[in-house]
């Protein structure tokens, strides 16, 4: 079974909480407040394997969360981080946010780590919340809470070449014999059911071949295997267009195969259709008349390289000119896009909460907020403030019942309110 897209959940660690707490010496009177913070969320990481070609393991287990970080202890003690998930992908696998269908990143690069979901990040201790005035703070900061998210993976494999062509043309066989894959080969259509990769080493250059299942007239509109796996050969740089010079043995013409295959590509997608293509006419070994090619050259305008997949006569041809042509052409880019950013949307949050006579203000409004503006000088506390009143946090302190002369603290800053 070739699994080609998957949805899972995905939920990072939520941070450990702060720790209220104080020392304890013997001879000390008053110890000061020594309540640690609390560790980070593990984060979470999509990874490529080349080793692995389809999502089909996503059918087994769907749900993926990383470790809780741990709650701050005494005597400092900073909570430990929450261990990170690493899940594992095909080259290719585009991960998109579910609900929106945006695309959140492209796992594009072999071994490389990207960070998809962060875990959250830990409270802090009482001990942090010492100030001159405030010398035995009471209360410490919870950890921040993550959200679980469905995102849809989507496989769009990365090869150098895509290998088109008609059932039974021979594709899996070429493949067989360029690379060390074992694709399965055999003398009836759709044998191929889902693409098989196979990594070519020609002197010391390297590239990856797709073989895919054939395509057959009407494909566009769900005849034989339909042409949904197309989107496995969208990212090629070349493609390689076999095509059966004996006709199939059902006395088709080669020269028309290939213009049935052309227009199928035409399709499916234009940028498909234009990309590089090399020729190549497959089973010379059985063939009996060279007018059958004169002919194809004749109606394509096209000579194509002419090869015996099963014998390999021509095949070493047929690679010089790929590999050839490959050094002439662009490496395949990841997609361009504007990645979906859940942290955006959570920037514009903010939470109140109050802690007795305290109204402690944060959320990713407020720290956003706060990276940009300098808390400590007057000026910039007018701008910070006046910002928290468009985003109607003053409007929701108010709601809350806080007046005029109460306490509000904003991260680490506190003020009076007033109108
Ligand atoms: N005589 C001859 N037979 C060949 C040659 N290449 C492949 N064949 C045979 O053609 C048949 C189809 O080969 P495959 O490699 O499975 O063809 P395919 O294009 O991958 O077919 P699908 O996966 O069904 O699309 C097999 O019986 C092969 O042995 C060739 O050069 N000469
Ligand atoms: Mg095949």
């Amino acid at each position: 079974m070739f699994i080609d897209t998957a949805v899972i959940y995905c939920k990072a660690g939520d941070g450990g909480n702060g720790r209220v707490s104080f020392r304890r010496e013997k001879y000390v009177a008053r110890g000061g407040p020594d309540g640690g913070d609390g560790g980070n969320g593990g984060n979470i990481y999509f990874q490529a394997d080349s080793s692995i070609n389809t999502l089909l393991n996503f059918h087994y287990s769907r749900h993926f969360r990383a470790g809780n970080g741990e709650n701050g202890g005494k005597s400092n003690m900073t909570g430990k981080n929450g261990k990170d998930v690493v899940i594992k992908v095909p080259r290719g696998t585009i991960i998109k946010d579910f609900e929106t269908q945006n695309i959140i990143a492209d796992i594009f690069n072999e071994g490389e780590k990207v960070l998809i979901l962060k875990g959250g990040k830990g409270g802090r201790g009482n001990a942090r919340f010492c100030t001159p005035t405030r010398r035995a703070p009471a209360f410490a900061e919870n950890g921040e809470t993550t959200v679980e998210r469905k995102f849809l993976l989507e496989l769009k494999t990365i090869a150098d070449v895509g290998l088109v062509g008609y059932p039974n043309a021979g594709k899996s066989t070429l493949l067989s014999v360029i690379s060390a894959a074992k694709p399965k080969i055999a003398s009836y259509p759709f044998t191929t059911l889902s693409p098989n990769l196979g990594t070519v080493n020609y002197y010391d250059q390297s590239f990856i071949v797709a073989d895919i299942p054939g395509l057959i007239e009407g494909a566009a509109d769900g005849v034989g295997l339909g042409h949904s796996f197309l989107r496995h050969v969208e990212r090629v740089r070349l493609i390689v267009h076999l095509v059966d010079i004996s006709g199939g043995g059902e006395g088709r013409k080669p020269w028309e195969d290939y213009k049935v295959i052309r227009e199928e590509l035409k399709k499916y997608s234009k940028d498909l259709y234009n990309l590089p293509e090399i020729v190549a006419v497959n089973k010379i070994d059985i063939l009996e008349d060279r007018a059958v090619i004169e002919e194809f050259i004749k109606r394509t305008k096209i000579t194509p390289v002419e090869i015996s997949a099963a014998t390999t006569q021509g095949v070493k041809e047929l690679t010089d000119k790929i590999a050839q042509k490959l050094k002439e052409l662009p490496p395949v880019e990841p997609l361009v896009f504007t990645p979906y950013e859940y942290e955006e949307e959570d920037k514009q949050s903010f939470f109140i909460e109050k802690r007795g006579d305290t109204y402690y203000v944060d959320g990713g409004f407020i720290r956003e907020l706060a990276k940009k503006v300098y808390l400590d000088d007057t000026e910039s506390f007018v701008y910070f403030q006046r910002k928290m009143r468009e985003r109607g946090i003053i409007d929701e302190l108010r709601k809350m019942g806080a007046k005029d002369g109460d306490t509000v603290c904003v991260i680490d800053v506190e003020f009076t309110l007033v109108d």
